[in-house]
Formats: C-alpha cells, structure tokens, sequence
C-alpha cells in the first residue's frame, strides 16, 4: 500500500470532517444534538456522500441514514450484510473527529472497495446514527437501539429534552416517523457483524507511537439523575445552623462521588458530575432544588455497581446531617461490552497487514456498540488522537493515521470476507 494512497484517503477524510464540522446549532463552536436543525443538515450530508459513493441511501424512523452495498458476487453470504458506521451527534463545543471519524470511514472504505473492484461476498451498510451521545434528552443510543430493536418504546413520550420537547416530537420534525420504529430493527439473522471505527478519545495510542489500536471492550457506564430537595430562605437572615441549603448539601455530595471514583481507580473506575442546575438561583436566596448529573463508569460492572451503591449511602448520610431530601434516579446503565474475538482479528490481521503493531486495548468512552450488541457481533479499531482529547474542541486526529484506519477497514472487511477473521 503505498504511503500516497494512505495521504489522499486522510486527506478525503479531513475534508469531510471539516464540511460536517461547520454544520453546527450554534455560532463558533461544534454542537449538533440530536434531531436538531444542524443534525438534520448534517444527515442530509451524509446521505449525499452515500448516495456519491454508489449506496442505496435511506433513513429510518429515529433519523439514522443508513447507506446499502450490495453484494459483488452470488453466494451463501448475498443475503446478509455487515453494518458500519458511528454517530454523527456531537457534545456542546465538541471537536471534529468523535463518532463522524467513523462515519467518513466508512463512507471512505466503500469508495475505495468500489473503486478497486474488491467483490465482497456480503452486503454492507454504513450507518450514521443520531443519538450516541445522549446530550438532549435523557435518553442514550436511542437510534443504534432502534437498530438493534431493543429501543425502548416508552422513551419516545417519556424522554423530553431541556424544553419539553418529546422524542416523539423531535422525531417528527426531524422528518422522522416515530410510528415505525420496529421497521428500523435488521433481522438478526441478516446481519455479520458492526465494525466502528473511533478516535481513541484516550492518551494510549499516543502515548506508545501508535496510530491504531484494536478494542477488546467498551465500558459499562451508569447514568443518574440526582435532585435534592432542601428550603428556600432568605440570605440574610436564616442562621447557619438553621438552613436546608441544597446547594451546599449537592456539594458535599459531589465530592463523595469523586471520593468513591478515585478509590475506585484500581478498576479504572471515573464518575463525573456533568450537568447541574438550580432553584430559584437568586443571589439572596438559599437555594431550594438542585439537579445534578452522575456518569459512572468502571473496567468491568460488579465494581461500578458497589460504587453506585457506595454513592448512595453517602447521599443519605449527607442528607441526614442537612436535613435535606434526595432523589438518585438512574436512567441509563449499560453493562461492559465485548468486542467479538473474530472482528477483533479481523482489526488485528489488518493492522499486521499495514505493518504495523497491534495494540489492544479497551474503552473507557461509550459506543453505539454497546447497543449493537443486543444485535449482533461489534468490533472497533481506535485512531490515535492528541493527548487522548476529546469532547472538546482541541480534539485532534493526523490525516494519515485516519488514512490508515480507513484502509486498515477495508482490509478488516477483506479479511472477514476470505473466513480469515475467524479466530
Ligand atoms: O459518553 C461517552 O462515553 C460517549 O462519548 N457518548
Ligand atoms: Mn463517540
Ligand atoms: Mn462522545
């Protein structure tokens, strides 16, 4: 393979990745939530893209665009399909390579499959999901869920975002029809396998000089919803002793959950407090309610499952001492995922191919696969990105490195074509 054709594939890729970037909801920085006006703009995109690289292009009820290949050769394999592809929503102020990287390389890896005459024995369908990032509603993976036909119908009235909004609403504006979400679902037995390619959005690649990595798994991780409920009262006037402050009550509890995260580090377990929010929030007020977020994730679930509960029973002894209620609601908890051993060589054998070495390595960030896997087989290669940030808009992945996990697809999907992904 030569290094010209690896430059051309990163610099296609930056392209892309610069076009959906200016697609955002808000001025001067990255932000496309889910079923909001950029999304929709930045679906229209993808399935142009699709549609240029020779797919059938579609979108289904939850807003995934969803591009078809057929088959280049009759055989027992015609009439089922690997899926591919990531998610093209985005944190606030995000950067430009989480989830779209995957999408623009899979869009890439058909091109070129084209182009180079490569017959694959099976379908292909590249995916641009909408919901993987689980910003607007409270809700996660909502579309590769739907995909996988384990969405969960209840969400679709249940879940409203910061303005009331329901899904169900979002959807039908988004052009979706929340009315046939089932149809979304592939049968199992018409699909290989889901193969995703992602930024690392961790320091580990860089850190060892390496542009790919191959996943084993993908982080369980837990969401809570925490409110706490203490008395309105006047600044000046309410003694110290005499107060039921939730504020300072949600603080004490935000650092139990960093102290139970950061005796959890041994399982590499993190919690963060997201988002916050508060009432009546006036200057001369003690504040009456606060909403405050959990994210916990831990290697594996038994210790992220203790932790919750050591989480827990800070909150109520901290409650006790303050004399306040709480309110710990967990509204998303998906357990670790494994990434199946004959994708994960399909990636290795790829890797090896390019001449270079194989690294596994697992997820602390959460995938679309975690949803897939209800499915079918997941596998994942990670790129390489500066100083493992991300969701942020320093985030930063080399053109080349991009170019060779784009090829290195292509030779996944080759090898898993030949039976050689078989372990
Ligand atoms: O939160 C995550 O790990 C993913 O980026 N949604
Ligand atoms: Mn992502
Ligand atoms: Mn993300």
């Amino acid at each position: 393979m030569t290094t010209a054709v690896i430059a051309d594939l990163g610099r296609r890729a930056q392209s892309m990745l610069d076009a959906l970037a200016a697609l955002s909801d808000e001025d001067g920085r990255i932000t496309r939530l889910y079923l909001s006006p950029a999304h929709r703009r930045a679906a229209d995109l993808v399935a142009r893209w699709m549609g240029a690289a020779g797919m059938a292009v579609s979108e289904d009820a939850l807003g995934t665009v969803r591009g078809h290949l057929p088959p280049a050769v009759p055989g027992p394999l015609a009439n089922r399909r690997y899926l591919v592809g990531s998610h093209i929503d985005t944190v606030v102020d995000a950067g430009r390579y989480d989830g779209t990287l995957g999408v623009v390389a899979a869009i890439l890896a058909v091109e070129e499959i084209r182009a180079r005459g490569l017959k694959l024995p099976f379908g292909l369908d590249v995916l641009a999901f909408g919901d993987e990032e689980g910003v607007r509603f409270p809700t996660t993976l909502a579309s590769s869920s739907a995909v996988a036909g384990v969405f969960k119908q209840a969400d679709l009235d249940g879940a409203r975002d910061s303005a009331g909004v329901s899904l169900r609403e979002a959807l039908v504006g988004f052009g979706g029809d929340p009315d046939r979400v089932a149809a979304a679902a592939y049968a199992p037995e018409s699909v290989l396998g889901y193969l995703e390619v992602h930024i690392e959005q961790g320091p580990v690649l860089e850190i060892e000089g390496r542009p790919l990595g191959v996943v084993t798994s993908i982080a369980g991780q837990s969401r809570y919803m925490v409110t706490v409920t203490g008395e309105a009262g006047h600044a000046g006037t309410v003694p110290m002793t005499m107060r039921r402050d939730a504020l300072a009550a949600s603080a004490e509890m935000m650092l139990a959950v960093e102290a139970v995260a950061r005796a959890g580090r041994a399982d590499q377990m993190v919690a963060t407090v997201g988002r916050l929010s508060l009432d009546p929030g006036a200057v001369n007020v003690i504040p009456a309610r606060v909403s405050f977020t959990v994210d916990l994730r831990a290697e594996t679930d038994p210790p992220r499952a203790a932790a919750a509960d050591a989480i827990k029973q800070r909150f109520r002894e901290i409650a006790e001492a303050r004399n306040v209620a709480f309110l710990m609601d967990r509204y998303h908890d998906t357990p670790t995922t494994p990434a199946s051993p004959r994708i994960q060589a399909a990636f290795a054998r790829a890797v090896e191919d390019l001449g270079l070495p194989v690294r596994r390595l697992t997820s602390g960030a959460g995938h679309d696969g975690h949803a897939m896997h209800a499915l079918c087989d997941i596998g994942m290669l990670f790129v390489r990105c500066r100083a493992g940030i991300s969701h942020n808009p320093n985030e930063f992945a080399d053109a080349t490195d991009m170019g060779l996990a784009v090829e290195a697809l292509i030779r996944a999907l080759t090898a898993l074509a030949d039976g050689q992904g078989e372990v």
